[in-house]
Order: C-alpha cells, then structure tokens, then sequence
C-alpha cells in the first residue's frame, strides 16, 4: 500500500511516437536510422525520428537536409497522420480504462489521476505492458504528486521505461533540475534567470518570492512554486460531449399546452443552429425536453425510439405538460448523441 498523502500524476509519453507507428507496420525499420518528415528538396523538416537515429544527433524539427548530413543512409518517410491520430486515440482509450481523470495533451501524451491509495508504480507498468501488447508501441510514464513533476519524470527512463519522484525524495530530486525544465520557462527567460545565477531549481529557491514576483511578475511566482516542486494545476479533462440543448425562461408564465407548442419553433431553431456546430446531424439525435413549472418543479420526458424534430418535440412538451397541467416558467428541448465507442471519436 502507498503512504502518499495526495493523489498520484501520472503522465504518459509515447517514444518516438509517429516513428514508433511506422516500425510497428514496417519491423525491418526499428534497428535503422529513420526518421518521418518532409522531403529535403522541398527544405523539409523532420517531425520525429527513431532512437538509432537520435545516436546520430538527429532530432524533431530538424531539417531534412541537415538530418542526411549527420546520418547519409537515413530514411525519411513522409507520415501518415490519419494512421496516427487512430493509433492515439487508442492509446488514450487504454488510458480511460485506468482512470476517469484524464488530461489528454498532445497527440501523444495525456495525464491521468490516480487515487492515493493505488500502487501507481505496478499501475504504470501494467500500462506499458497493455500499450505495447495491444497497439505495438511503446510509452514511458513519470509518477509525481503534480504535473510538473510527473512530465520531468517521464523523460526520466525514456524510451520504454517509467519513473516515480517519491514524496520523500522530491525535495533533492527537484532541486538539481535545471530551470529549463519548467514548462513555461523558454530559452529568453532562461538567459535571464541565468544572468543572475540561476540555474537550477535549488538556485531559484535561494530568492524570496517578493524579489521574483518584482522582477518577472507572474512568471516570478510561477518559478518560486516549481522550484519547490508545486504545482497545484489540476487537469484539464477532456469530456465527451453527450448532447446539444437550449432553454428558455419566459418572462410570464404559460398557462396552457397551445402557448408551450407555440414557443417551439423558435427554441429548435436556436437548438439546431448548435446542433450544427457539432459532427451530428438533428435526425440521428434522440430527443428530449424539460418543463420547469412556476412553483420551480420540474419533469423530463426523453423518448429514444424518436428522431429529434418538430413533431417529437412536440409530442413530448405535451406528454410532460400533462403529467402537472400548471403554469410554465421555463421549457428546454435537447438531443442526444448516438452511443459509439471511443475509437470512433474524433479528438483532434
Ligand atoms: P514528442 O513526444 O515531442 O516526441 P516523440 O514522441 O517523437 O519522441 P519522444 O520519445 O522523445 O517522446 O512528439 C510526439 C509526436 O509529435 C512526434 O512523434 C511527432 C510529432 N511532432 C511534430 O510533428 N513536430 C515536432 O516538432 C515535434 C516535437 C513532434
Ligand atoms: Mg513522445
């Protein structure tokens, strides 16, 4: 049993990730240089590239043609996003299989939550196994108590490995980290911190919140805290929308059905016109409605074997009127997704 007194963070990598997918369909690629990217003749650059390639010193973003300077026999593939984008969706549906809480970065990387009172350690390499079980790539996993410390940790044992900063080594673990790590510290603020003997974090813990705040402003707060290794940021989840409504409070109650019918054009006019911002179409949605009445109870009808439209919406608003025929204050109409499976979901 873990003693942790707060939640654990872990973030999650995948290494070399579009490289990984290319060599997960091509195995002859994984012990040779290569690299996914644009062509050198069109002053291409890479996006990523394999771990025998980085021994050359090849590196994201690189161009193309600096790449084949350091390494001639370097293959550059030209990528395949949408084979991507469906590898990660799967590698982030593993994830929410774990846990609720997830935060989903990147194309390849997500931090999930876990509770205090898990073994987040064999958690992370039940993790792995299943990834590179199931999708044939690998990821590495950095375990801390907040954000900042978990992402540090992930590029701790990378590729294919994991890392957890303890609760009782994270005041030495933090304090030989570079500044540079601290996401939000760039190259500029770097050259400043530098100018006056920061470099590590155990440097930046020697000055007092007063002089960084007065010399940085919210940056200077923000280094005070990860130099402590705080970070209080919770995640960011991402949550799949479920349905599309709209509502309307009316400044005099209605009084009978015929005056609820009447407000329905307009609110499925505004209904529709959100509906249409989302992937769905009004037809497939199944509908429901709300009736508040004026002593501020309410009833909600759905019926799934409908097609959400004027005439559903409707029957409905009629059946939930008559389950109370009293004055109505307020009247919403919603849709319902469809139920798919998370693959199916676009999340980029
Ligand atoms: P990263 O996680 O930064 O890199 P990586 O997964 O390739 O390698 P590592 O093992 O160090 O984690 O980025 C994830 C993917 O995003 C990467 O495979 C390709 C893409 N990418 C770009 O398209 N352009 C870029 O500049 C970077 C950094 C990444
Ligand atoms: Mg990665």
């Amino acid at each position: 049993m873990d003693k942790s007194t707060s939640d654990h963070i872990l973030h999650v990598d995948c290494d070399c990730f579009f490289a990984a997918v290319e060599m997960r369909e091509n195995p002859s690629l994984k012990t040779i240089p290569m690299a996914v990217g644009g062509d050198k003749d069109r002053r291409g650059v890479l996006t990523t590239c394999n771990y025998p390639a980085r021994e050359f010193g090849i590196k994201s973003a690189m161009p193309t043609a600096l790449a084949r300077q350091l390494c001639p026999d370097l293959i550059v593939l030209p990528g395949r996003m949408s084979l991507y984008k469906d590898v990660s969706r799967s590698v982030m549906a593993i994830l929410r299989g774990y846990s609720q809480q997830i935060e989903i970065v990147s194309i390849d990387e997500a931090y999930i939550k876990l509770p205090k009172y898990l073994d987040s350690e064999s958690i992370a390499e039940t993790i792995r196994i299943h990834i590179k079980n199931q999708l044939g790539i690998s990821v590495s996993i950095g375990i801390a108590d907040c954000k900042f410390l978990a992402k540090v940790a992930s590029d701790w044992n990378k590729p294919d490995g994991q890392f957890a900063i303890k609760p009782e080594r994270k005041a030495e673990f933090v304090k030989q980290l570079s500044v540079s790590v601290i996401p939000g510290i760039g190259p500029s603020f770097q050259k400043k911190l530098k100018s006056i003997g920061i470099n590590t974090c155990e440097d930046a813990e020697r000055f007092d919140l007063k002089y960084l705040v007065q010399k940085f402003g919210r940056s200077g707060v923000m280094l005070y805290e990860r130099c402590r290794g705080r970070d209080n940021r919770e995640l960011v989840e991402y949550r799949e929308r479920k349905s599309v409504s709209t509502e309307r409070t009316f400044s005099r109650d209605l009084i009978n059905i015929e005056q609820c019918l009447e407000e329905l054009p307009e609110l499925i006019q505004e209904w529709e016109r959100r509906v249409s911002k989302t992937a769905w179409k009004t037809d497939v949605l199944q509908p429901f409605v709300k009736i508040k009445f004026s002593d501020f109870t309410q009833t909600t009808v759905s019926n799934h074997e409908l097609k959400a439209n004027l005439a559903s919406f409707r029957r409905l608003i009629t059946e939930a009127y008559e389950r109370k025929p009293s004055p109505v204050r307020l009247i919403g109409i919603g849709g319902k997704f469809p139920e798919v499976s998370l693959n199916q979901l676009t999340l980029f």
